[in-house]
């Protein structure tokens, strides 16, 4: 006798097994899109965010624009039926204690590279998906693919997009990172979560930059984040005083929102994001040396961090930057020499700024 298949799970089943396998991998939340169709209205307000130029440095948001319209295509993955999507918190109980060089860098890049392990999660979520049924098809993504990840994660129910563009998990907060499996699966899907903002505004008004143009809706040319990290080039001078502030991103839209006022317990998977043991010893002048004959390695010093992205001259050109708020004498000879000998145009323009501002 041939013993009867498992038959594959309903998609309430597959649903309940997906969900209970993400917890079991740290997920703080998960989610279920039809992923059939295409994302409307959402793709439109990405549309008319691109129209009104409010990507500002992000170049790369305005290529491919249509793939981001649909997921169940080749261009993601043809037939997806769902789309699974996972927050995975970053929120520690600790933070206010990190030494101050990490105290500079938004708390989500403050560790290793998440990239990393939240990618060995998210394939094993996709491998797991792959489990549930013959000819299962599942394309784990994170920050991998051009994919409106907020917009899906809202639809998800993962949680709702605030007035700070954010996706905010109810009583969970907004220190998570998305991540999805697309998969051919039919899986239930749930029921997005109405919005939670009211009439708060506390986000809108505490960004340095009043980088929001309305509620929900941001200027990344004039964001701190897209400034510090994204923008390769002089930093705007209208936004330098307040990026002086912020070495790599910046969270304050999050600081003040009240659904992470509930949030400040360790997170499971929050011991990645602890700061690295380098920003313990390293300094604003090492950071800022960088590029100069004799400065540090900017591989050996940012390597295996999400630092890595802004590049050698966005990282030298931000700790010049930050350098403006010190009094030392260092500070003030690292920046002398800058001005002098840095290879760099933004570099020695941004010490040269922060020279004045000391002197003002
Ligand atoms: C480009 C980018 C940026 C840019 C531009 C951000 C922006 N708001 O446009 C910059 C560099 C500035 C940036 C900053 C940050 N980012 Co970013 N970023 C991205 C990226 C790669 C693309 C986002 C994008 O397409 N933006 C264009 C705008 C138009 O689209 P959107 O932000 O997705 O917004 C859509 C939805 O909100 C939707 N929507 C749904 N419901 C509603 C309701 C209303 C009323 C409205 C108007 C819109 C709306 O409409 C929009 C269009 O579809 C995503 C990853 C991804 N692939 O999605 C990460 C991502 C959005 N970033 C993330 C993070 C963590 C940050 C920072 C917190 C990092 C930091 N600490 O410095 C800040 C937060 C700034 C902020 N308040 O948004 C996380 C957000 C996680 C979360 N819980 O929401 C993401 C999802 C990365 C990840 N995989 O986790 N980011």
């Amino acid at each position: 006798m041939i013993p009867n298949p498992t038959p594959p799970p309903t998609p309430s089943e597959a649903a309940a097994l997906i969900k209970a396998r993400a917890r079991e991998l740290g997920f703080a939340a998960c989610g279920v899109a039809r992923a059939e169709g295409p994302l409307d209205p959402e793709f439109a307000r990405y549309e008319s965010a691109l129209a009104r130029g409010l990507h500002g440095p992000l170049a790369y948001l305005a290529e491919n624009v249509e793939i981001r319209r649909r997921v169940d295509t080749a261009d993601i993955l043809e037939g997806a039926r769902s789309i699974v999507v996972v927050a995975a918190r970053y929120d520690r109980a600790d933070d206010d204690d990190d030494p101050p060089l990490a105290r500079a860098i938004a708390r989500y890049a403050r560790g290793h590279d998440y990239h990393v392990f939240l990618r060995k999660k998210i394939r094993k979520l996709a491998a797991f998906v792959r489990t549930l049924g013959p000819d299962v098809h599942a394309r784990p993504m994170s920050d991998t693919a051009p994919v409106l990840e907020r917009a899906w994660a809202a639809r998800a129910g993962v949680g709702f997009v605030g007035k700070n563009g954010m996706v905010i998990t109810p009583g969970q907060g907004s220190w998570s990172l998305l991540a999805e499996v697309v998969t051919t699966l039919d899986v239930a899907p749930d029921a997005p979560i109405e919005e939670r903002c009211g009439r708060c505004t506390l986000c809108l008004d505490a960004c340095p930059t009043s980088a929001f143009v309305a509620p929900f809706v941001l200027d990344a040319g004039a964001c701190l984040s897209g400034a510090t990290i994204a923008l390769r080039g002089p930093i705007p001078v209208r936004l330098r005083a307040s990026a002086a502030e912020h070495l790599f991103g910046c969270d304050v839209c999050q600081e003040v929102c009240p659904h992470n006022a509930r949030s400040r317990a360790e997170a499971p998977l929050a011991s990645r994001h602890r700061p690295h043991e380098r920003w313990a010893t390293l300094t604003l002048v090492d950071l800022a040396s960088i590029g100069l004959p004799d400065g540090p390695s900017f591989e050996e010093l940012a390597r295996g961090t999400p630092l890595h992205r802004a590049g050698p001259e966005g990282l030298a050109r931000n700790a010049c930057l930050a350098l403006s708020r010190e009094r030392d004498a260092a500070s003030a000879a690292v920046l002398q020499r800058v001005c002098r000998e840095h290879p760099s145009d933004v570099v020695r323009d941004a010490a040269a700024w922060a020279l004045a501002r000391r002197s003002e």
